[in-house]
């Protein structure tokens, strides 16, 4: 598929400084009370910067597909891009900051600029500074803090809003770590309360955490959809807005076929916004979009229902 290598249309306001909606901030002030409408679940479009990432390692790994890509995906209806530079992939090994940086800043300075919202995916604060110094909106880390001591600190001080993944150990050997005693839901909903406790404690707003329960991550399939499937006990143990990022995961290629994941993957969307999930991280954006659409027009009849019985 070709591409449109354009920018899309930006915002720009009296001053002639472009500036880009804020689906996080909007999607977290609902969450948190603050406005009564309802919120369609976001979709956040994946942007790998990597050469070996699971799905789409090595694609855009030069600034002019990379940046191609995002504006794709913007196009697409994604509100908001996820630009990564470090693969996550089990087995991966890491690279280093600059490396890192390399990758993921001329990438998320040119989507900025072009009045796009960003998400940086990473577990570094320097990173995470540097992002959010050009723009950046959100960070999104797998480790939730974990990996770096400085994370929660940087957070504090950005003020932005934070993904906190549920994570064990480094991608080289997070395998290993798939035991969980007794219920995975509840160890789950247990160590990523423990995880935003000490976020807060580090100065993070509780308001700005979203939780994410990590799929794939430390995680066998019958934990994958055990999570899945039980969204609503998280979301009710954590009182954040949960993230999910299940697309073209090894579980769901598994369970359906490589021909099929970007459907099998809009229909856990599907199944996640209705059970109530606030964001979705995914590779195609057209059906995944189609997917939270249908979720939710579902949740708004099921809600008119119970507030109009008719028998
Ligand atoms: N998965 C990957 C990378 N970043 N971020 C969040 N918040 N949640 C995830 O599940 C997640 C993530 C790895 O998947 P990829 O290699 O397909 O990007």
């Amino acid at each position: 598929m070709r591409h449109d290598t354009r920018a899309p249309a930006a915002t720009v306001d009296g001053t002639g400084v472009r500036s880009a909606r804020r689906p996080f901030d909007d999607m977290l002030t609902v969450s948190n009370g603050g406005a009564q409408q309802p919120h369609r679940c976001l979709v956040m479009g994946v942007l790998n910067v990597t050469p070996d990432s699971f799905s789409d390692g090595g694609r855009y790994l030069r600034l002019d597909s990379a940046v191609a890509h995002g504006y794709a995906m913007a196009q697409a209806g994604a509100d908001i891009i996820d630009v990564g530079g470090e693969s996550t992939r089990p087995g991966a090994q890491r690279i280093s900051v600059s490396e890192e940086l390399r990758r993921v800043i001329p990438v998320a300075r040119e989507l900025v600029a072009a009045g796009i919202p960003v998400s940086i995916d990473t577990m570094r604060a320097e990173v995470a500074v540097a992002s959010v110094s050009l723009g950046v909106q959100v960070v999104n880390d797998v480790s939730g803090g974990l990996a770096d001591p400085a994370m929660a600190g940087a957070i504090a001080e950005l003020a932005v809003p934070f993904v906190a993944m549920h994570w064990r150990a480094h991608s080289a050997i997070m395998q290993q770590r798939t035991h969980y005693a007794g219920d995975i839901v509840t160890a789950v909903g247990d160590e990523l309360a423990r995880r935003t406790d000490s976020l807060v404690a580090a100065g993070v707003q509780f308001d700005r955490i979203v939780v994410d329960p990590g799929i794939g991550f430390a995680k066998d399939a019958a934990h994958n959809w055990a999570l899945l499937s039980r969204l609503p006990e998280l979301s009710a143990r954590l009182q954040r807005p949960i993230l999910v990022g299940a697309s073209r995961k090894r579980f769901l290629r598994r369970a359906t076929g490589a021909a099929v994941l970007d459907a099998a993957t809009a229909s856990v969307s599907a199944l996640a916004a209705a059970a109530g999930a606030k964001c979705v991280r995914v590779h195609d954006v057209a059906s995944n979009l189609a997917a939270v659409r249908v979720a939710e027009n579902w949740r708004a009849h099921a809600a008119r229902a119970a507030d109009h019985p008719t028998h």
